[in-house]
């Protein structure tokens, strides 16, 4: 005799309450590029923030972001494109240690890539432990086409505004929309509440 309700069944699938609406699971890992991979010198890289009227404020090379204390956050991403991949792990640097001596009013940021790429999101969802600079992806150097040599990582948001390649972020007093923001994709991007394009 077999009896098994629905809802028990529901419970013993734990991907089940790990997948937010409309999502499905992947367990490769698919490449999402809007344009080419740039190709960075390390000896060339920086990641530098900048507050409005445009002074940088501070300022990182590949060496320096080394120094840096190290993280090691295990997360599930979500892109919009409705794929979900659970349990990736990466090596890099807390948001919350590159802002720890910036002094700032601006309540949002504008992300900026190596070849143009840009997002947008409100300051705190990068802050209180949401977020990092990666450098490193499942124990290997992240590759170039997954956004090294570093790429944001914020999982709590769809995996658009964790821009691959990146380096810096403009402080800014006014939100202001980054490319697929400025395409029709909804400005915040939280996948639990299905933000998916402009006015969900
Ligand atoms: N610079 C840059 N970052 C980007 C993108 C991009 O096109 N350029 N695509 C975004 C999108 S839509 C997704 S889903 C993820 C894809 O990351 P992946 O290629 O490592 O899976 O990167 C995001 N970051
Ligand atoms: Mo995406």
């Amino acid at each position: 005799m077999a009896i098994v309700t629905r809802g028990f069944r529901g419970r013993r699938d734990a991907s089940a309450e790990r997948l937010p609406p409309g999502q499905y699971q992947t367990r490769d890992f698919p490449v999402l590029s809007a344009g080419p991979t740039p190709r960075i010198a390390l000896d060339e890289w920086r990641f530098t923030i900048t507050d409005e009227p445009g002074s940088p404020v501070r300022s990182w090379t590949w060496s320096q972001l080394l120094e840096l204390p190290v993280e090691q956050p295990v997360v599930d991403i979500h892109c919009v494109t409705k794929w979900s991949k659970f349990g990736t792990r990466w090596e890099g640097v807390s948001l919350d240690t590159l802002f720890a001596s910036v002094e700032t009013s601006a309540g949002y940021a504008l992300v900026h890539s190596y070849g143009g790429y840009t997002t947008n999101l409100p300051l705190a969802d990068l802050l209180g432990g949401k977020a990092w600079i990666v450098y490193r992806y499942d124990g290997g150097d992240l590759s170039p086409e997954h956004g090294g040599p570093a790429r944001l990582l914020v999982p709590h948001l769809y995996f658009w505004k964790s821009a691959k390649w990146v380096n810096g972020i403009t402080l800014r007093r006014e939100d202001q929309p980054g490319f697929w923001e400025s395409l029709g994709y909804n400005n915040h991007g939280d996948p639990w509440r299905e933000q998916r394009y402009t006015g969900d």
